[in-house]
C-alpha cells in the first residue's frame, strides 16, 4: 500500500507492457461489457451509502486489468487480484468509480459487495433484437461521477459539435454534470458556442502547450469525482499529465495521415489528485455509439420532453416535423428549454442522415 500517485502509475505502466504482449489483452476483453444495476444479479450484495457503513471498509475501483485490479482506499492505492469464481464474477460487473466493500486477510483483498451507483457515464445504444420499448441498452464506462469533463479540441481532430451533443446527453442520461473543455487553443480559436448559451454548463479554453485555462480547469474541478471524456487525440491524457504537472499516463500522437487520434489509452484509470479531487481517464470511444440509436430510444433519454410527450396528436410523435405536438409546444411557451430541444434535434437529424 502506498499512497504515491506516481508508484502507482509506474504498476500501471507495468501492466501496460503485460497488456501490450497480449495476453491480458485477451482476459481484458472478457470485462468489457459491464451490465447496468438494473441487471445486477441477485447474488451481489449491493448497499445503500447507509447500509454500507456497517458492512467493513469501502474502496473506490481505480483500474482493472482483469483478474487483476487496484482500489483507492484512505488516499492509497491496493493492489487486487481477482481469484476464479465469485470474485472474478463480481469484478466482470464492475466498473472504474464503483464503491465496494473488502476485506484484506494478509496480501490479499476480496470484494464483499458493491454500493448502489449514484450516477454514471454510460454508453448508449439500441438492441433491435429486444422488443420496442426496451430496446434501449446501455454498456456503463464509469460510475459515481460528480463531472463530465467533456473534451474537444479547436483542431487536430477537427472540432466537432455534434460529439459534443452527444456526450451531454450521456452526462444528463447518467446524473453527470457536463463541463465543456476545449483544447489545443495554442494552434487554433476557440469557436463561439451560441448553442449553449442557458444550458449553465461551463466552459474552459485550455491548452496542454501553453499552460493557459489550466488553474481555472483545477479550480472548477476541485473535490469532485471527474471523469475526461471524448474522441482519440483531443487530449484527455495530457490534460490530466499537465494538471499533475508531470507525465503518468501515456500520451499518442495525432495520426499525420487522418488528423486522427491513435487510441493511445485503451482502458480508464483513476487518479487521486491534490487528496480531494478524483480524476479518471478514459479511452477516445471510436464512434460514440449514441448513432446506434434509433428515433424513439434517442427522445427517451430528454427527460424534459416525458411530461409533455403524452399530449402529442400521434403516440410515436418524433416532436419534430408533426402538426399538434406538444413538446415543441412547451419549448415555445418557455417550459422546456430551447437549448436542449435544438440538440435534439441536431441528433435526431444527425441519426436521419446516418441511416440513409
Ligand atoms: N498543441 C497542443 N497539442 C496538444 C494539446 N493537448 C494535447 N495535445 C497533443 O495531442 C496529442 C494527443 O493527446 P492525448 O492526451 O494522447 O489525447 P487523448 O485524448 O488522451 O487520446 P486517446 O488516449 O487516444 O483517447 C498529443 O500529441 C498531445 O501532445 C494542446 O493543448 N495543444
Ligand atoms: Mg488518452
Ligand atoms: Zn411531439
Amino acid at each position: 500500500m502506498n499512497n504515491d500517485s506516481s508508484t502507482h502509475t509506474s504498476r500501471w505502466k507495468e501492466r501496460r507492457a503485460i497488456r501490450s504482449h497480449g495476453l491480458s489483452k485477451q482476459a481484458n476483453a472478457k470485462n468489457s461489457n459491464p451490465v447496468s444495476e438494473a441487471e445486477w444479479p441477485d447474488w451481489l450484495p449491493v448497499y445503500s451509502d447507509e447500509e454500507a457503513k456497517s458492512k467493513g471498509e469501502i474502496g473506490i475501483l481505480a483500474d482493472i486489468n482483469y483478474p487483476f485490479y487496484s482500489l483507492l482506499y484512505k488516499g492509497s492505492f491496493i493492489e487486487g487480484k481477482a481469484e476464479r469464481g465469485v470474485q472474478s464474477d463480481i469484478l466482470k460487473l464492475l466498473v472504474v468509480g464503483d464503491m465496494v466493500i473488502f476485506e484484506s486477510s494478509g496480501e490479499a483483498i476480496s470484494i464483499k459487495g458493491v454500493l448502489q451507483r449514484h450516477s454514471k457515464i454510460a454508453r448508449l445504444y439500441t438492441d433491435s433484437t429486444k422488443r420496442q420499448g426496451e430496446r434501449s441498452v446501455e454498456k456503463v464506462i464509469a460510475a459515481n461521477i460528480d463531472i463530465g469533463v467533456i473534451v474537444a479540441s479547436t483542431t487536430q481532430p477537427q472540432f466537432n459539435l455534434r460529439l459534443i451533443d452527444r456526450y451531454m446527453v450521456i452526462c444528463e442520461y447518467g446524473n453527470v454534470k457536463p463541463l465543456l473543455c476545449i483544447t489545443k487553443i495554442d494552434l487554433e480559436k476557440s469557436p463561439g458556442l451560441p448553442m449553449y448559451d442557458g444550458s449553465n454548463m461551463p466552459i474552459v479554453e485550455v491548452s496542454n502547450k501553453t499552460k493557459e485555462g489550466i488553474e481555472k480547469l483545477k479550480e472548477l474541478l476541485k473535490g469532485k469525482a471527474c471523469v475526461f471524456l471524448g474522441s482519440s487525440g483531443v487530449g484527455k491524457s495530457s490534460l490530466i499529465n499537465t494538471m499533475f504537472g508531470k507525465e503518468i499516463l501515456e500520451v499518442g500522437e495525432i495520426s499525420r495521415k487522418s488528423g486522427m487520434g491513435m487510441h493511445t489509452t485503451s482502458s480508464a484509470s483513476l487518479h487521486l489528485f491534490k487528496g480531494d479531487t478524483v480524476l479518471i481517464d478514459t479511452p477516445g470511444i471510436r464512434s460514440l455509439s449514441l448513432g446506434n440509436i434509433d428515433e424513439n430510444s434517442l427522445k427517451t433519454y430528454f427527460h424534459e420532453f416525458e411530461e409533455y410527450a403524452p399530449q402529442c396528436e400521434f403516440s410515436d410523435c418524433t416532436h419534430s416535423h408533426e402538426p399538434k405536438c406538444a413538446v415543441k409546444e412547451a419549448v415555445e411557451n418557455g417550459k422546456i428549454p430551447k437549448w436542449r430541444y435544438d440538440t435534439y434535434i441536431r441528433i435526431l437529424d444527425d441519426i436521419r442522415r446516418e441511416k440513409k
